[in-house]
């Protein structure tokens, strides 16, 4: 009736892997069944009413309640809670129902983490194949993802290009974006899709954000005037709505756009489009790529030995430092006989996927063994390259791996090889290359961009004579690919050229370097290298070049000895690795905020030590190191992740290096307190708390935790997905003195007045704690104080907990603590009520309301006086009563936080005293926003 075309289904969380938090799991099939046939009858029906207007059933595949790319354990980024092969399942039972009941479009939507997206792909590639719907009869499929962050990114860190590349391998007949921050924040990420998607366009924006009662605000023509924008801007094929719109806002908008044309797609360049977090988008003008190769058990002795030893912290230092020193893509290997290669390879891929400065670049998955690479395909949100696929097992095998490949959405290497063997001359190498490009771009429907022939590099200078041309006939089979071979890009393993100078470094780095040089200038697009040892060729002293190249080119018939007896004098230099170190000189404080801002752990240790020390050393206590420098610098993570210079998978690594910190910081502490002789005392009080039933998210909690615990308060955290009974028990059996519930979810909310309602029932007396990110004072004040007649009380995040728990506990403080906290929600509610009272209504309906005056029959009273006068003489005293401090405090969020000052400190006190004290409580918040980043989670 609102005029919409595409109706969705109600399936958002309706696959077995969301629905078992419920023990739902096998009813899946049946939801989404059902759900697509509910809208496919309204759908039906209503194109009996308008035939010129069809209307469509998109079947929607939503985000899950788990997530493939994150870990959901601070302690081990390494864990995941969920498997691509479950998630694919699930998918896949959902996407049948939802064929079943009469879908017309399947739309995977709100997409946080593209891995779950890419997993929903698969499963819909494989229905489709199932069914036997051939390119002409599978469902349209669209894609939209979601940017959660004032960093422009997806939840699992990638910014729009990266996801579009990650996910271009659909087909999809639009790729979008959805929900979140409402359509004021979503417009430059519309219009950046506008420029790049070949394919069609949608958007369906939240009505804004919720306010504090989970309520959206927005009007329809607010939004709508939003999407016009879009509209006229020519960005949109499709548009909707999402969280928070109603069919009123739904017909605004279409209202709105109905006269606009929608977009036409740009003619958008072949490219080779990888990504990691970023894009990296390869053309005929791009600079040769550089991939690392230090990654590569068979590559490196000290990687291996790091991999066998399991020091997989000291491995990814091995990865970053690939990436540090200007490698695009990072090659990663791990086929080692005495390792089991599959379970390196998802171990290796799930730590990258946690370390922001490395998964930023792609990742190509290089063994020999396919099963390997399909593992670790399954664990990057990016677009990876397949290294590599090849004829030499046959035709059939490998038009299987491109099929699956592509299936993952991966571009790949083709290896020179065939059922004979591997090419090692010019014309082999360029008759199987033909070959294979043929098969893959005419059989298989590979996109030719996403192909990168390896002509095979073998070693020159090895003293057989066979061996002579190899430098010479992969420049030649290069150009010939690249001029025969439409939109086909060229790689090869640049080191293995050089295996004949092993050990001497000099020389293996100017061959490199020199045979870079000249088979970039043939086409050559990529190369695994040693991205830290390549040098400049203009800077190869000029007898060992013309050496060097006398054997890349095959010139003379002694090209080999000639280098040989050259080389011999280089033996035994090194080169010195260079890291920037240079952060390691500042002054210990600094150095913490650095170590925090990157979540480097690799000296956190001595770093938090030498602090303690400098603490200690002018009388404090070890407590003031998390207090202090470590407090300030998570204060300039919150503020970069406010300021949108962060993203979540950055800060999360931040929150490791915190907890690092403090966990060498605890000893001390208890250390101290046993001194003191505190240990034997009482701790200050016993705290219960946990993560209400149907929310997994539990970092502030944890740091909730943390501080409790270092100001000696006994903690016991009953962890995620805690069902009330649980929590209450506990906190009966326990003798706890005080309940915390903390959520980030808008359902959360509702389950805490749940529990509020339920500890009443069971007669308890422990005060309530409320906190997480959606939770506020307005809610806990109308809808979970109320239910309890105990204290309950909002705390707003973790720096307050501290505060709030001691004044709960103390028998000097308590009462009037919890008078000002009950006697602020008191006006809390009352102020909600007349808001609710003053309901907003519509444009038409306040212009109707206007005041109707009557200048006519009006005579204005003259003034009592004209022209300027002053007023001289007061007391800044004498105007406090008449400064309205409302909108002070409400914009400076005082009033939320400190209740009492309105209440008690400044009552009658002077202007300047309000001022000072007004500064006062502005430092604390500045210094408290650490946590507000926290908090979002
Ligand atoms: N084509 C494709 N993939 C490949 C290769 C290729 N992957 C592996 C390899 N070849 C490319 N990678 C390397 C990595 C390291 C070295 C050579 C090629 C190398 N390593 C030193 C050595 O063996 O002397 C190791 C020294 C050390 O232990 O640090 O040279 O051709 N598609």
């Amino acid at each position: 009736d609102a005029g919409a075309d595409i109706l969705e289904t109600n399936t958002f969380n309706a696959t077995a892997v969301s629905m078992a938090d419920y023990g739902m799991q096998a009813l899946a099939y049946e939801l989404n069944y059902e759900s697509a046939r509910l809208a496919r009858d309204v759908a039906d029906a209503q194109s009996l009413v308008t035939p010129a207007k069809p209307r469509f059933v998109a079947g929607v595949l939503g985000p899950m309640n788990r997530t493939l790319s994150l870990s959901p354990d601070v302690n081990d980024p390494g864990y995941r809670a969920v498997h691509f092969d479950e998630v694919k399942d699930a998918y896949r039972d959902a996407l049948r129902g939802l064929i079943d009941g009469g879908a017309d479009i399947i739309l995977v939507e709100t997409i946080f983490d593209t891995l779950n997206a890419k997993a929903a792909i698969f499963a819909i590639e494989e229905e489709f194949d199932a069914r036997g719907l051939d390119r002409d009869h599978r469902l349209p499929v669209m894609i939209s993802g979601t940017i959660t962050d004032a960093s422009g990114r997806t939840l699992s860190g990638q910014v729009v290009e990266a996801f579009y590349n990650s996910v271009r391998h659909a087909n999809p007949i639009a790729i979008g974006l959805n929900c979140a921050l409402g359509a004021r924040e979503l417009r430059p990420h519309v219009e950046e899709l506008a420029r790049i998607a070949d394919c069609r366009v949608s958007a369906h924006p939240n009505a804004g954000l919720p306010n504090a009662m989970a309520e959206y605000d927005e009007r329809p023509e607010q939004t709508a005037a939003f999407i016009k924008e879009w509209a006229a801007a020519g960005w949109l094929n499709l548009t909707g709505g999402c969280c928070g719109t109603t069919p009123a806002h739904i017909k605004s908008i279409a209202d709105i756009v109905a006269p606009f044309a929608p977009r036409v797609a740009p003619e958008i360049e072949k490219r080779l489009r990888l990504s990691g977090l970023e894009p990296v988008n390869i053309g005929d003008d791009s600079l040769f790529v550089n991939v690392g190769e230090r990654t590569n058990v068979t590559g490196s002795r000290a990687f291996a030995k790091l991999i066998l030893n399991g020091d997989y912290t000291e491995a990814l230092a091995v990865a970053r430092q690939q990436v540090e020193n200007g490698a695009q893509v990072i090659d990663i290997n791990m086929d080692e006989a005495m390792l089991d290669s599959q379970a390196a390879m998802v171990k290796f891929m799930n730590l990258i996927a946690s370390e922001p400065d490395i998964s930023r670049v792609p990742i190509m998955i290089d063994s020999s063994k396919w099963s390997v690479i399909e593992a670790g395909l399954k664990c990057a949100q990016g677009k990876c390259i397949v290294n590599s696929i090849s004829m030499k097992e046959g035709v059939a095998e490998f038009v299987k791996h491109a099929r699956l490949a592509r299936r993952y959405g991966a571009a790949v290497i083709v290896m020179a090889f065939d059922e004979k063997g591997q090419a090692d001359t010019y014309a082999r190498k360029t008759e199987i290359c033909k070959r294979s490009y043929d098969i893959l771009v005419n059989e298989v429907g590979f996109p030719p961009e996403d192909i990168i022939f390896d002509p095979n590099i073998f070693a020159i200078a090895t003293g057989i004579e066979e061996h002579a041309t190899y430098g010479i006939d992969f420049i030649r089979a290069t150009e010939w690919i690249r001029q025969n071979l439409p939109y086909a890009k060229v790689s090869g393993g640049v080191s293995n050229v050089s295996f004949s100078f092993r050990g001497n470094e000099p020389v293996r780095e100017a061959i490199h370097t020199a045979f870079l040089y000249h088979a970039g200038r043939a086409g050559m697009t990529m190369g695994i290298v040693n991205a830290g040892q390549l040098g400049v060729y203009d800077e190869i002293p000029k007898d060992l070049l013309e050496r060097v190249e006398d054997v890349i080119f095959n010139r003379l018939a002694d090209s080999t000895e000639r280098l040989v007896e050259f080389a011999e004098q280089f033996k035994g230099q090194k080169k010195e690795l260079t890291e920037d170190l240079a952060w390691r000189s500042d002054p210990v404080e600094k150095r913490l905020t650095h170590a925090l801002v990157k979540g480097i752990t690799q000296y956190i240790v001595e770093d938090t030590e030498e602090c303690r020390q400098k603490v200690a050393a002018n009388g404090g206590r070890p407590i003031n190191v998390i207090e202090g420098p470590l407090m300030d610098g998570m204060n300039v993570v919150g503020d970069l992740f406010g300021a949108g210079k962060m993203f979540l998978p950055q800060v999360v690594k931040s929150a490791r290096v915190m907890k690092q910190a403090v966990a060498h910081l605890v000893p001390f502490i208890e250390e101290e307190k046993r001194l003191s002789g505190a240990a034997d005392a009482k701790a200050k009080g016993k705290v219960v708390m946990a993560t209400v039933k149907g929310d997994v998210h539990d970092i502030g909690k944890n740091i909730v935790g943390v501080v409790m615990q270092c100001n000696n308060f006994e903690v016991i955290d009953l962890g995620v997905m805690v069902a009330c009974d649980k929590i209450l028990d506990t906190a009966e059996k326990e003798g706890a003195d005080i309940v915390g519930l903390s959520g980030l979810i808008t359902p959360s909310l509702e389950e805490m007045s749940h529990v509020a309602k339920e500890m009443t029932r069971r007669g308890m007396t422990q005060p309530l704690l409320i906190g997480g990110a959606t939770t506020s004072r307005t809610h806990t004040a109308v809808k979970i104080e109320p239910h309890y007649a105990q204290p309950v009380v909002w705390v707003p995040d973790a720096s307050r907990a501290v505060g709030v728990c001691t004044q709960l506990l103390s028998d000097e403080l308590r009462d009037d603590y919890v008078r000002s906290v009950r006697e602020d929600y008191v006006k809390v509610r009352e102020q909600h009520a007349n808001k609710q009272g003053a309901r907003l209504v519509t444009l038409e309906a306040a212009r109707a309301n206007a005041c109707a005056t009557d200048w006519a029959s009006y005579t204005p009273p003259a003034p009592g006086f004209l022209g300027v006068k002053a007023l001289k003489n007061f007391a800044l005293e004498e105007l406090v009563p008449f400064i309205d401090w409302g909108p002070f405090f409400q914009t400076w969020d005082l009033a939320g936080k400190y209740p009492q000052i309105l209440d008690d400190e400044l009552v009658g006190a002077s202007a300047r005293e309000v001022f000072a004290h007004g500064q006062k409580m502005l430092d604390q918040i500045v210094k408290g926003r650490w946590l507000t980043a926290h908090a979002v989670f």
